[in-house]
């Protein structure tokens, strides 16, 4: 048998603590369908499938049994790109039923993530999705197989020559008695999957979950948002994203035994269609989409009846918006402040509005440690008062994946993880996030690392300097900005916005973190140990010319 996935543990008095409180149970995560395995209500519904919890069990323990029977188990990785449709669900639980644990992809990601996720993780599986362009032949799976030796099974939703097809894995039973549960789980104490940070580095970094952890925090959640078996949730964010896998989730609804309607995205009009034929409940967005929902609502109400409670999170929520989702909407207004790193913070469900239209929410978990403190010195601020937010608890991650150098500058030597968010907190412990000190872009709730970027336009033959800094927008809160500073030598028809967004693309970079705008200048301000000063950068960029 192989050895589990090296990661960072809780020191043994946080996990005595932890298990004392019963917050960690001991159970696997699978656990979160498995104690509905008798259950014929309806689980999942895409498009016209109906799936009962059952089927899902049943389905996920085929599969699983399909893994398990080619050698794959506990310390192997796998590699998953799906879209929103019931086999992200019915592929997770196979996986965490064989011990194998999944990195899930978001659909959006192309080349440059895939690639960085493959070699990071060396995946024994790759489980794709035929209606991905770079999976409509083989040539990007050969790549992935130079980077990830170990990489010997395709998987594929949907018609692909070159792979096994995930339907007929689910409906072959191996010599096993197809009403036992497959169970190769990993420990509850052992890695679970790998949850994708929004990240400020160069490399996407990777954020080892356990089943005790991640258990803890979806039940916790569906708790606080007071979820049973009568809710019905629109998952229309990707449902890969942490905030509608666990905050509360669809593995929240699996938990209470509620139902999970897929959409494709959050587009209005074919989620106001779902939502009046299914009977949703709650569902969750980012503020972008839920402008999107403000505009189209006229003349929907009728539709939107059956929706109680609309979670938005992920990004910046305006008050004035905020304020408008009841009246407009329909429905109640929940906030929710997370991160795949593991805190999450919601509004509750009986705070006055005032709260729930002004905060992003207090912590979820009796025992959330949250500090919020000077950037500089990591001092505590007085209450009210602007500080960065470090964090740590039962369900906080305690390290990056493979990422030792890193993780000293991302924790504090108590274990605390340094957010890089700006917060206040009242004296209730509710937090308002205000700002970040980390380089990071939010584009409508999607996070580009300014970094990762930056290093692929230095990689340009005619770029000499550049740095990625976020715009305000209407829509999607904020934009992206690249200010490019060319070589001398460099032919000035190069460097148009249209060709740099055109070597980015073949460089792999998913659409979203393609810069929005460009704008070349003669040089960039500089802070006095020689790296770009992105704040007198930001002032230069305001009071000159727009960018193109
Ligand atoms: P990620 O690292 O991709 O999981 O993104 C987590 C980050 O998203 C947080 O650290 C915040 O910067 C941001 N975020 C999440 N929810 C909110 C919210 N409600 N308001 C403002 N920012 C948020
Ligand atoms: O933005 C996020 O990452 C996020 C937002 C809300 C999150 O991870 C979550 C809730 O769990």
């Amino acid at each position: 048998m192989r050895p589990s996935l090296p990661f960072s543990r809780w020191p043994q008095v946080l996990e005595d603590e932890y298990r004392g409180q019963g917050f960690w149970l001991d159970l696997p995560l699978s656990n979160i369908l498995q104690r509905h395995r008798d259950n014929q209500g309806t689980a999942v519904i895409c498009g016209e499938r109906h799936f009962s919890y059952a089927e899902l069990n049943r389905l996920s323990n085929n599969l699983a049994a399909q893994f398990v029977c080619r050698g794959l188990g506990v310390g192997d990785t796998a590699l998953v790109q799906l879209p929103n449709i019931a086999e992200f669900y019915i592929v997770f639980f196979a996986l965490l039923k064989a011990g194998i644990a999944p990195v899930n992809a978001l659909f959006s990601h192309q080349k440059l993530e895939l690639r960085a996720y493959a070699s990071q993780l060396n995946p024994a599986l790759l489980v794709i999705s035929d209606e991905h362009p770079l999976f409509t032949d083989e040539v990007f799976t050969a790549e992935l197989k130079t980077l990830a030796p170990a990489l010997d099974l395709v998987c594929s939703a949907g018609e692909c020559n070159f792979a096994l097809h995930l339907s007929s894995l689910c409906s072959m039973t191996v010599d096993v008695d197809v009403d036992a549960d497959i169970d190769c789980n990993s420990a509850a104490e052992e890695v679970a999957f790998f949850q994708l940070s929004g990240g400020s580095t160069g490399t996407p970094k990777l954020i080892p979950r356990t089943h005790n952890d991640y258990y803890y925090s979806v039940r916790r959640s569906a708790e606080i948002c007071q979820l049973d078996g009568a809710t019905r949730y629109l998952c229309a964010l990707p449902a890969a994203h942490n905030y509608p896998l666990s905050s509360p989730g669809a593995l929240g609804v699996f938990f209470a035994g509620g139902c999970v309607v897929m959409a494709r995205d959050p587009e209005p009009l074919r989620c106001f269609s779902l939502i009046e034929k299914h009977g949703v409940t709650m569902t969750a967005l980012v503020p972008s989409a839920v402008i999107l929902w403000l505009q189209a609502a006229p003349g929907y109400q009728q539709q939107l009846s059956s929706l109680k409670l609309l979670q938005v999170g992920g990004a910046s929520f305006a008050e004035a918006l905020a304020r408008r989702v009841p009246v407009e909407l329909g429905c109640q207004l929940q906030q929710v402040f997370g991160m795949a790193e593991g805190l999450v913070n919601y509004t509750r469900l009986n705070d006055s509005d005032e709260r729930i239209f002004t905060t992003q929410g207090c912590p979820m978990s009796s025992a959330d440690e949250v500090w919020v403190v000077d950037p500089e010195s990591h001092t505590p601020v007085a209450c009210g008062q602007t500080g960065m937010l470090m964090t740590r608890g039962p369900y906080t991650f305690r390290g990056y994946f493979n990422a030792a150098e890193y993780n000293v500058s991302a924790f504090n030597p108590d274990g605390f993880y340094i957010s890089g968010d700006l917060v206040t907190q009242d004296e209730n412990g509710y937090l308002r996030v205000v700002g970040r000190v980390k380089d990071q872009i939010n584009r409508g709730g999607e996070k580009i690392a300014a970094e990762e970027i930056e290093n692929i336009l230095l990689r340009h033959p005619d770029v000499l300097q550049a740095a990625l800094i976020s715009v305000p927008d209407a829509l999607l809160g904020e934009k992206s900005l690249a200010c490019i500073v060319a070589h001398k030598t460099a032919g000035q028809s190069e460097l148009k916005p249209v060709a740099l967004r055109k070597y980015l693309r073949a460089q792999g970079v998913a659409e979203f973190k393609l810069p929005d705008r460009f704008q070349f200048m003669a040089s960039l301000p500089l802070t006095a140990v020689g790296k770009t000063d992105k704040k007198e950068l930001r002032q230069q960029i305001f009071t000159t010319a727009p960018a193109i």
